[in-house]
Order: structure tokens, then C-alpha cells, then sequence
């Protein structure tokens, strides 16, 4: 399978863990979990294809752990809409963070702060190619926000970092943002 047929899988895979589960007959557990066989009869692919989708993923979205009854589910690491708890429990950022995002939305992020939107919490990054490359997804100018997390951990704002490095809060009101 070449690299675009594995990014095209990984999407599905993507949609199927983190926002659109029951349209491939999946039920994730409280934690996001579903055991892998699901997965594979849900999206009608086969196991040396999922496989390939969890090692290659640039971003290791994917995480896959064998239960105590020894069933092996699979999971996305961050960037739900559908109700889970990821059980993260908080950390201590580093002083800057970076988020991404496109020029249109300067404004009102500007004024507003930044919104987790359908996901559970607004996502950031840790260096700034990162986050350049997660606004690029928007098309158009990309523009790179930094976010005083130190001050922010200071006023007692809780960051997680999920299981893949990204950096996770609730919302990131204007004061700590600093345009490019
Ligand atoms: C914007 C990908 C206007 C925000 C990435 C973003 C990430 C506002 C968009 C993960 C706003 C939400 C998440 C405001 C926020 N006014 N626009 N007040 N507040 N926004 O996709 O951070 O590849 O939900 O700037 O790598 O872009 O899928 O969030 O542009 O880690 O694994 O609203 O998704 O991960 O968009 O990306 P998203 P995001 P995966």
C-alpha cells in the first residue's frame, strides 16, 4: 500500500475513533477504546493495514493496548468530538506554546481567544513548525500564535499533554496570545 492509500485509511480511521463511530458500527468505551477486530470488520480493512496505519502515522494519532482480559483495542490519542475521557492527567507546559491557525480567523481569535470548538479541548503545539503545519490544514496564509502558558499555568489553567505530544486546554483566553 503506498503512502497516499495509507493517509486516505488513516483518515477513515480517524473519523471511525474520534467523531463518526457509529457509522462504521463501532462503540467506543468511556476511555475511546474499541477492541481492533471491531475496527477491521467496521472498516472492511485488514490487520497488516491497520498496522501500517499506527507505525507509519507521522503523528502517532493511534495508540493500541492488549486489556486485562486480553483484548487488544485501539484508540485515538487526542482530537475527539465524541464524548470520552482520555483520563490525561494534568502537566506542566512549556513556557511558550504555539498554535496554528489561518489568517481569516486572526481577528476574532484576537479578540475572543481561542475556542476548543467540537473537540474537547484547543490544541497547541510545542515549536512552531508544528503549529505551521497544523494551520496549513485551513489553506491560505498561515498564521502562528504564541500562548504564554507559563502565565496562563500561573493563573491556574490546567494543560494536559495527550499521548502523542500535543498540548491540550480548555480555552486560551486573549490575554496570553500574542499575534504574529
Ligand atoms: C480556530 C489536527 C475563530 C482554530 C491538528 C482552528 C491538531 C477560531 C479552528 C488538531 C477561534 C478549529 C486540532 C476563534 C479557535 N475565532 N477561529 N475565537 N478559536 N479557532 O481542526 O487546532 O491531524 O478543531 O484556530 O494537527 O486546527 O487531525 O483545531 O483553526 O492537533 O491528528 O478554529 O487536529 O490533528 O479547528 O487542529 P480544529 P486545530 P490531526
Amino acid at each position: 500500500m503506498d503512502q497516499r492509500d495509507l493517509v486516505r485509511v488513516s483518515k477513515r480511521v480517524s473519523l471511525a475513533l474520534r467523531h463518526r463511530p457509529d457509522r462504521f458500527g463501532l462503540t467506543p468505551d468511556g476511555g475511546g477504546w474499541v477492541p481492533v477486530g471491531d475496527v477491521l470488520t467496521g472498516l472492511a480493512i485488514d490487520r497488516a493495514t491497520l498496522e501500517a496505519v499506527v507505525a507509519d502515522n507521522d503523528k502517532q494519532r493511534f495508540a493500541v493496548e492488549r486489556g486485562a482480559d486480553g483484548v487488544e483495542r485501539i484508540r485515538a490519542s487526542q482530537g475527539h468530538s465524541i464524548p470520552v475521557d482520555l483520563d490525561l492527567t494534568p502537566a506542566v507546559p512549556p513556557d511558550l506554546l504555539y498554535h496554528g491557525t489561518s489568517q481569516g480567523a486572526l481577528d476574532s481569535i484576537m479578540a475572543t481567544g481561542l475556542h476548543r470548538g467540537d473537540r474537547h479541548h484547543v490544541h497547541l503545539s510545542a515549536d512552531v513548525p508544528t503549529a505551521r503545519r497544523v494551520g496549513a490544514r485551513r489553506g491560505g496564509a498561515v498564521v502562528v500564535l504564541t500562548v504564554d502558558a507559563a502565565a496562563m499555568t500561573g493563573d491556574g489553567h490546567l494543560f494536559y499533554r495527550s499521548a502523542n505530544g500535543v498540548w491540550l486546554v480548555d480555552a486560551v483566553p486573549p490575554a496570553y496570545l500574542t499575534g504574529p
